[in-house]
């Protein structure tokens, strides 16, 4: 398949890039270094540096033969977007710079990802909505425009839902009311900005969908943990970015960070906020499943992409009892919550959809914990402490 992957330079951008490479797929990959230029403005660093997004590709290439194509121009701009399915796309890196054709599947990453940064001033607020809005927005009409059979598999997140009182369904819900009956989208309510653009992508969607018979899957992701990939571990320098910080750093790859350095973990308030959670393995698996299962014209399906639930107490405690077995003291600490969400809530999410598509999960185990302690280890030297409490408050 022609495989495009929009958002191809970030933490699972470029993981995903690889994979579908290495699986024989041709492989355009685009980004505008937006968490890397971020990163840098904010001052947050990253567990370790990782090459360009160009050299990336090329160290790729030197080591598995295969091609990745890579671009570097912002999403948001339409030209932009539309080159990569109009073929004047101008390739950054590239053996054979010919267009092959617009992509069979584009899988959608490139929007800003993080809540924190998100709800920090208005001009983030203004940033996230207008980027994330603007390149999904981008994307459809280049689809509808130029390539309607494309399928486009969108990273939506599970944050779409909330913590509803009912059991969270995967994506739809069947309504009865007044004797008759109908299905609608779950309802959705978020608890950031960041969250809310990705309802409201959802949305965007699903109305081209009814009205243009386009093919999409969105996929309603938790939060991700994990460093390795079976591709990124072929050599050091195909290491997928990792951060750590409030903004870009979820909470189990902080929480392994915090232990390491031996600050008290950060358990936001009460500490009962219950998500799902995936590895970074499993995020692969699932896309790569959606991908090839892509719905008919005019049809929209929707994932729950999670592998497991949690509530923040319980990854504090599971992260507490790796560290002190490693020799860390390692402690947990309440601190005020700086974000507005429930505490102590109902949560029952559906999440089977991708296991019967075959996908095999990798499950939050000590293994897996101390492999990760293992590798932040190595780099505790360069870890700043200063990023780890936060600055943006709801
Ligand atoms: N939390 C803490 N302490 C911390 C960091 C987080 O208690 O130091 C809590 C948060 O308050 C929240 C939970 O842990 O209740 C998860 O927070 P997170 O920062 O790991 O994840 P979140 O902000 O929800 O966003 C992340 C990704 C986002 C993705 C989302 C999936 O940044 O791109 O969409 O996970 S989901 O959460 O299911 O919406």
């Amino acid at each position: 398949m022609r495989v495009l992957i929009l958002g191809a330079d970030g933490y699972l951008g470029w993981p995903t890039a690889l994979l579908f490479s290495s699986l024989g797929h041709e492989v355009t990959a685009v980004d505008n270094y937006f968490r890397r230029h971020t990163c840098d403005r904010l001052d947050v660093g990253m567990l370790y540096p990782v090459p360009t997004f160009n050299q990336r590709a090329q160290i790729w290439h030197e080591l598995s033969g295969y091609e990745i194509k890579t671009v570097i121009c912002d999403l948001a701009e339409p030209k932009c977007m539309r080159s990569l399915f109009n073929g004047r796309v101008k390739y950054q890196w590239a053996i054979d710079s010919s267009f092959d054709g617009p992509p069979d599947v584009v899988i959608h990453y490139a929007e800003q990802p993080s809540a924190p940064y998100s709800m920090l001033t208005y001009e983030t607020a203004d940033e996230t909505l207008i980027n994330n809005l603007r390149v999904t927005n981008n994307l459809m009409f280049a689809i509808r425009d130029l390539s309607p059979s494309t399928h486009l598999v969108k990273l939506g997140t599970m944050g779409e839902y909330g913590t509803p009182n009912i059991d969270i369904e995967e994506g739809w819900l069947d309504i009865q009311h007044k004797g008759r009956s109908d299905r609608f989208l779950f309802p959705r309510q978020a608890s950031s900005l960041y969250h809310t653009t990705k309802i409201l992508d959802t949305d965007l969607l699903w109305f081209g969908v009814r009205m243009w018979d386009l093919k999409v899957t969105d996929l309603m992701q938790g939060p991700v943990y994990g460093i390795e990939t079976d591709q990124t571990i072929i050599n050091p320098r195909l290491k997928t970015i990792f951060n750590y910080d409030e903004f870009f750093g979820t909470i189990i790859n902080r929480f392994i960070v915090q232990a390491v350095i031996e600050h008290p973990l950060t358990v936001y308030g009460k500490g009962g906020q219950t998500r799902g959670y995936l590895n970074i393995k499993d995020t692969l698996q699932c896309v790569e499943k959606a991908a090839l299962t892509p719905p008919k014209p005019g049809e929209m399906l929707i994932y729950n992409q999670i592998m497991e639930t949690f509530s923040v107490n319980e990854l504090a405690e599971m992260v507490v009892s790796v560290g002190r077995k490693l020799g860390y003291n390692t402690q947990i600490q309440n601190v005020p919550n700086p974000r507005i969400e429930a505490e102590d809530h109902y949560y029952n999410p559906n999440y089977q959809a991708l296991v019967s598509l075959g996908v095999k999960p990798h499950y939050l185990t000590e293994d897996v914990l101390i492999r990760m302690f293992e590798i932040v280890a190595e780099h505790a030297d360069t870890i700043k402490r200063d990023v780890i409490l936060g600055k943006s408050k709801w």
